[in-house]
């Protein structure tokens, strides 16, 4: 019996599986095996065919890496060459793109790299077209672009749904769970908040993994699968942005219905853009969008008594410090320096901060040695 088989054969038992208090570490145990069975036979297929050797998954390169997926059509290449420097070829036929191909945005002195990729289909994560390669060179991105045809929104839902099947979980933070081996005392589950499972159902996962000492500590509610995946580590939570293109082709009221629907919470704001790649419509704003969505910042550096460079400024993530910024421009400066004047976020111009201190986008800081 292959792997696969064995796979499905553990799914057709997990879905016969009554349900209830009773059953519960039993389908914690099924549910297991066939996480691990497919992370191996993950791995397997990665080294027997090379995954990146195809041509879908490309080097990163720059601040930042965002990739551009959705079904065929939607507009995917006509977004990359309007974003960035890039000539993807373009055209009203499906699998237009049949490689990656990248392009680098300029925004606010960050370089951020996009990534075009060939369209997918549903069942794209069990393998329709290339599907399974395509997602597998959209995981290492830091933030998805999900493009859908605004006169087809629910377009959206498929593609998530196959990053989902492909372990990759979109605008979602992980579960803080906390593993560490110890060497006695058996497997001790500790928990800050109330969980659905049962100690003894957790012990049993952790052992199933082969874990005989170990601690672990759960500091959200969590479910079989959360477990598995703190233990094996092949999901993926990535920040996305919900593209909607082709706003030109229907009606300026039809548009905002589709807003309206889409952006019921404060926070939704943040994960849509209505464009239209082709009459250029929103794309500052997605622009933007964009940069604030890899929460990223820009520090200008300045030297004594000469102005701040405003050309090519160090880009951090947010909440970075002063610290860091020495680190970024090289590793020797962090011991170097005493302290930094800071312009803009400080209390006042050229306040001397610690290397403690948290900067801000668009900060100017001036390092003392
Ligand atoms: N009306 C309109 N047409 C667009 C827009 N963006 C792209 N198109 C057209 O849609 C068609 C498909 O565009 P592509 O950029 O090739 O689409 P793609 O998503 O890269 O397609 P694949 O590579 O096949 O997956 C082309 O004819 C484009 O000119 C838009 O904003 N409005
Ligand atoms: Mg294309």
């Amino acid at each position: 019996m292959t792997v696969e088989e064995r796979i499905k054969e553990l799914e057709e038992k997990l879905a016969k599986t009554p349900k209830n208090k009773g059953t519960e570490t039993d389908l914690a145990k099924i549910k297991t095996q066939i996480s691990l069975l497919k992370s191996q036979s993950e791995l397997r297929k990665t080294k027997k065919s090379g995954i990146s050797a195809y041509g879908y998954s490309l080097r990163k390169k720059g601040d930042a890496t965002c990739v551009l997926i959705g079904t065929p059509s939607v507009g995917k290449s006509t977004l990359l060459n309007k974003l960035t420097n890039a000539h993807s070829a373009t055209a009203d036929y499906e699998f237009t793109t049949l490689f990656a191909i990248q392009g680098m945005l300029t925004y606010e002195g960050a370089k951020i790299q996009i990534i075009d990729l060939p369209g997918i289909l549903e069942g794209a994560a069990s393998g329709t077209g290339r599907g399974k390669e395509v997602l597998a060179a959209a995981r290492n991105a830091d933030l998805m672009l999900i493009v859908s045809d605004i006169k087809r929104p629910q377009l959206k839902d498929i593609i998530s749904g196959e990053l989902k099947k492909a372990g990759i979980f979109l605008n979602m933070t992980a579960p803080k769970i906390s593993l560490k081996k110890t060497i006695k005392n058996g497997i001790v589950v500790k928990s800050t908040v109330k969980q659905r499972l049962t100690r003894n159902t957790i012990a049993e996962i952790l052992r199933m993994h082969k874990l005989v000492n170990a601690e672990i500590i759960l500091f959200d509610t969590v479910d079989v699968d959360d477990i598995n995946n703190a233990i094996i580590g092949n999901k993926v939570y990535a920040g996305a942005i919900y593209v909607y293109n082709k706003i030109d082709t229907i009606s300026k009221e039809e548009v905002s219905e589709i807003k309206k629907a889409s952006l019921q919470k404060a926070q939704d704001k943040k994960n849509y853009a209505f464009i239209s790649a082709k009459t250029n419509k929103n794309l500052d704003e997605l622009k933007a969008l964009i940069f604030s969505k890899l929460n990223l910042m820009a520090i200008y550096t300045k030297k004594t008594n000469k102005a701040p460079d405003m050309e090519a400024p160090l880009i951090l993530k947010k909440g970075a410090t002063i610290r860091d910024a020495c680190f970024k421009i090289h590793k020797d400066f962090v011991d170097k320096t005493a302290f930094a004047k800071v312009w803009g976020s400080s209390r006042y111009d050229g306040q001397k901060l610690s290397m403690k201190y948290k900067l801000h986008h668009k900060d100017i800081i001036e390092l003392c040695f």
